[in-house]
């Protein structure tokens, strides 16, 4: 049995030459799963060369909205080319569909790929041949790589599959968490679920080898999790695991870097600051913090309860002043139905004060109501604007974090104006690393469609 797995073009590279050049990790991730059942698996990036399918059975990975409709049109393109195929598609958007939305996107030959019993039935295996995902090496699949896209790929950051999952429910957050159905009530808990601590150091270790093997002198990981300091017992373990690689390889250097709520992050100092203190030492030394909005009624309205000014500004600063890390304020905000231009204000102002005082970095972001997998996407209200989406799959762009409210995502005018104004005046901050995007509506018309595909080209998001 043989696939094609297929890392899609990011949706705003340009057309010809390398696109965005990042390590798929989540993609690695299934393909060393299908590797370890016998499944025999060649591995393409269009962001490095054009693809070439040669089986019958072709996966992508989406690695969020903005990918629906670029693995639309590679399907299509497939299709035309060499005729059907079967077609998996994976990656945490997808879960986030309903099967019957897969399949109006996607088509009828199309299957989730993140669900184990359709991918070994898909796959003709027997479902206990796939590893669970925590106890898988990535190492087979890395062998799989040609050296040259290994350079490339160990030359940027990447990220290191550490941890998946987040005991958090934000309502506007797609990622593995926990989860309230809008339609039954029914709460499913998520924890923070680590992968198997010596899989991730033979893997780490194997990462450095091959990047000394370049000639490289160091890695720049991007941790996985999504609350970096949830589990700080397991944190505290991983933090000995990157320090024991180091150790292995004196001249070599790692940094790391991770997203964070502030309740984690002032919980560990509180209760195991050694976790915080090995992981500075093993390298880390950037926290994105979620804070999300500004004030105690925008939190509330967006389920982000565990959020507080006090704590936000206390960990922003501890962060800086007690571990001589750099505080990045990921501030998705502009929540089209709990923001007022106060909070907005008060978002935009606090983000300059913490850049001013404590050398912040802003990472903005504009908060999308309903994305696939978030509370939004499957709740009564906003069925009209999921139903346009399906209509016109292109739009599935507008739901990119970094791009400007429009009239799909933000419905009210003045809301819609607003959060524009202060997204943009954020945007401006100095050290600021977002590269806003223009949105992609169903009712653009072609020469609209082509200018903001123009204006789009090359802004890609970190
Ligand atoms: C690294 C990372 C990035 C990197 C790039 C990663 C890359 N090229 O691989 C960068 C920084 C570029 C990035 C960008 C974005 N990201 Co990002 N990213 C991550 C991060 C931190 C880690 C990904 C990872 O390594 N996961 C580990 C692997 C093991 O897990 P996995 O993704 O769940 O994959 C499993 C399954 O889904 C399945 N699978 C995946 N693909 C396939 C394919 C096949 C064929 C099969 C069978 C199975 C399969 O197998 C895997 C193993 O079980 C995650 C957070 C997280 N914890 O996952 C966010 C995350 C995936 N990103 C997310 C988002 C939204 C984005 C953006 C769209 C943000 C934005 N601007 O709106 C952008 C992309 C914008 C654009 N226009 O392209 C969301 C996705 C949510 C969702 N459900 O849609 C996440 C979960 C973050 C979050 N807190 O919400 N991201
Ligand atoms: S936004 Fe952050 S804290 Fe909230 S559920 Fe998502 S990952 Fe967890």
């Amino acid at each position: 049995m043989k696939i094609d797995l297929v890392q899609p073009r990011h949706n705003y590279a340009l057309k010809e030459g390398v696109g965005h050049i990042y390590m798929p990790t989540s993609l690695l991730t299934a393909s060393a799963r299908l590797l370890n059942a016998g499944i025999d698996v060649t591995f393409h990036d269009e962001n490095l060369r054009p693809l070439e399918v040669s089986s019958d059975y072709v996966g992508f990975n989406l690695l969020g909205a903005p990918y629906i409709p670029e693995v639309i049109k590679l399907q299509q393109r497939i299709k035309e080319e060499l005729g059907e195929k079967k077609f998996l598609v994976g990656g945490q958007v997808v879960s986030g569909l309903s099967t019957h939305q897969l399949g109006r996107l996607f088509g009828n030959s199309t299957y989730n790929g993140n669900d184990d019993f359709i991918l070994a039935r898909v796959m003709d295996i027997d479902v206990k041949a796939l590893i669970s995902p925590e106890k898988t090496s990535l190492i087979p699949a890395y062998k799989r790589l040609s050296d040259d896209a290994m350079r490339e790929y160990l030359s940027r950051e990447f990220s290191l599959y550490v941890s998946q999952g987040c005991k958090f429910s934000c309502d506007f957050c797609a990622a593995v968490r926990t989860y309230k159905d809008p339609a039954t009530g029914q709460v499913t808990k998520v924890k923070e679920s680590y992968r198997n601590q010596s899989i991730i150091k033979a893997d780490l270790a194997y990462l450095v080898g091959k990047a000394k093997s370049f000639g490289l002198d160091k890695l720049q990981l991007y941790m996985s999790n999504l609350d970096v300091f949830q589990t700080p017992t397991e944190l505290l373990r991983f933090a000995y695991a990157v320090s024991e690689v180091k150790q292995d390889n004196p001249d070599f250097k790692i940094n790391l870097r991770g997203l964070a709520t502030v309740d984690s992050f002032l919980r560990a100092r509180e209760n195991m600051p050694e976790s915080i203190e090995e992981l500075v030492k093993a390298g880390f030394n950037t926290v994105g913090f979620g804070v999300d909005g500004w004030t105690k009624e925008v939190w509330a309205a967006v389920k982000k309860g565990h959020n507080s000014e006090e704590k936000c500004l206390e960990a922003i600063r501890s962060t800086r002043e007690d571990f001589g890390m750099t505080p990045e304020i990921l501030m998705v905000f502009g929540h089209p139905t709990a923001d007022t231009e106060e909070s907005l204000g008060a978002a935009y102002q606090v983000t300059r004060m913490v850049i001013g005082a404590y050398g912040a970095v802003p990472r903005p972001h504009v908060s999308k109501d309903f994305v696939p997998g978030n509370n939004g996407w499957r709740s009564p209200e906003h069925s009209d604007a999921v139903e346009s989406l399906l209509q016109h799959p292109e739009a599935f762009q507008s739901l990119d974090f970094t791009a400007l409210p429009s009239p799909l995502t933000h419905p009210n005018e003045r809301i819609r104006e607003l959060a524009t104004k202060y997204f943009l005046k954020m945007c401006e901050l100095p050290g600021n690393t977002t590269q806003y995007v223009k949105p992609i509506t169903p009712n653009l018309t072609l020469e609209e469609l082509k200018e903001v595909k123009k204006f789009n080209e090359s802004r890609f998001d970190r």
